[in-house]
């Protein structure tokens, strides 16, 4: 037989269309929709050798596009329809409102500048219920705010606005940010816009494009700024929750399992992880910031961090936690800036931390490097999606010489 590698082309990016599950014996690789592979050769005409993150295997070819084309996908590609109905019912707005910390920063922030927005023309993006626009117009006396929502819970909105006698101030605006008109700039611009690992839902690319259309220059971007923040951590709790259990559950061996535990507990990313003080391996680093005034929407498909942490105790390298933070700028010169922490240190927040888990645990010691990096790759297709990668490379001593071991581990966040 002929050398497969003969016919190696320069890889090709692919999306797979349908979730296909692989056969081992036959080396085929198991798909899920929306996953991004890379086509090393095309074999035959119905199977390519492909990898996917880091593991190659045949994938059958009429499961794979190039990326999407007809506009009626494209429009699939955000998934708005399923995007905004989640916010038409009250569950994810009672989320958001209970969340105190959350809710009670954006009201810091509008008390803290009150006096300077007197006057002020404020754009509330994807108000939801109104909360913010509400303390607006209740704490300050703003000239006019704009709150602008897509999903059908605006209905109710202006019914709130009115029933708070808020409406000579507040206008409700149904509509998708990216399509509404406003009849005048605004000077400040507020959203609460972070997804999970700050980036995910995407719905910063609509705060982007409200902020060149309808920003005036010079105006205020609320969060000013955001910043991704990570650190090496064990996890033995979930650890052995998931992976452990399977080695003698009721004295049998069912290590056998593992490799499903594995794909299906930990090649996404663990979001709603709460990491325990204890748990953290370094202090925590700052690896990617965005400063709102100036971030680009092409900014958004790829982003990267670098990181070097030194271990300030010795246990068991399980993954890294990632958590975000925001800030917003005062509008008075020399003003304090408010900071919303959604990390351990801080009060909890409905987002808390996004756990990635490596494929194997690694013991590690105090005064070890783990350094790398991680990337923020927006998925092709499913515009609101995203895949986390992550480089790291652990080096230490021993007594008698110097270690170093590397590892990589790509982690889709959700297709
Ligand atoms: N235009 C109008 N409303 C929007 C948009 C948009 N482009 N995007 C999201 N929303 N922090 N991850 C609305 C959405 O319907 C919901 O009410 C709110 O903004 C989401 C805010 C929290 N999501 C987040």
């Amino acid at each position: 037989m002929e050398d497969p590698l003969m016919d190696l082309v320069p890889p090709e990016e692919y999306v797979v269309l349908w979730s296909f599950t692989g056969r081992c014996s036959e080396e085929q690789l198991s798909i899920s929709k929306g996953d991004q592979l890379m086509v090393h050769a095309k074999i035959t005409p119905e199977w390519w050798w492909a990898e996917l993150r880091g593991v190659f295997g045949y994938v059958p070819a009429n499961y794979l596009s190039q990326g999407a084309s007809e506009e009626e996908e494209e429009e699939d590609a955000w998934q708005d329809e399923e995007y905004y109905s989640t916010y038409g019912t009250l569950n994810l707005h009672l989320e958001m409102l209970s969340d105190k910390s959350r809710t009670e920063t954006y009201r810091r922030v509008i008390v803290d500048n009150s006096a300077s927005l007197h006057r002020k023309v404020v754009m509330d993006l994807g108000c939801g219920t109104g909360i913010m626009s509400l303390f607006c117009a209740q704490l300050a006396q703003p000239a006019a705010v704009y709150a602008v929502e897509a999903s059908s819970m605006v209905e109710h909105t202006r019914e709130l606005v009115k029933q708070n006698a808020c409406e000579e101030v507040v206008t409700v605006l149904q509509g998708r940010a990216e399509e509404i008109q406003l009849p005048e700039q605004v000077d400040v611009l507020v959203s609460e816009w972070m997804g999970n690992c700050l980036l995910f839902e995407f719905m910063v690319e609509s705060v982007l494009l409200a902020r060149d259309r309808w920003l005036r220059e010079g105006g205020m971007m609320w969060p000013s700024s955001a910043a991704l923040t990570l650190v090496p951590c064990q996890a033995h709790q979930y650890y052995s929750e998931k992976m452990a259990f399977w080695e003698k559950p009721y004295g049998l061996d069912f290590t056998p399992l593992q490799p499903l535990a594995l794909q299906e507990f930990f090649a996404k990313p663990k979001f709603s992880h709460l990491m325990e003080p204890g748990d953290r391996l370094a202090s925590p680093a700052d690896v990617i910031c965005l400063d709102m005034h100036t971030l680009q929407v092409a900014d958004l498909e790829e982003m990267q961090g670098k990181f070097q942490f030194r271990l300030d105790k010795s246990g068991v390298f399980h993954g890294f936690t990632a958590w975000f933070s925001v800030c917003f700028n005062s509008l008075e010169e020399g003003g304090a800036p408010v900071e919303l922490n959604t990390g351990p240190d801080s009060e909890p927040t409905h987002w808390k931390q996004t756990l990635f888990m490596l494929d194997e645990p690694v013991s590690v010691h105090a005064a070890d490097r783990i350094s790398g990096s991680i990337i923020l790759r927006r998925n092709p297709v499913w515009r609101r999606h995203l895949t986390v990668t992550l480089h790291w490379d652990i080096s230490g001593h021993t007594q008698e010489a110097a270690t170093c071991q590397a590892g990589m581990k790509s982690f889709p966040m959700w297709r």
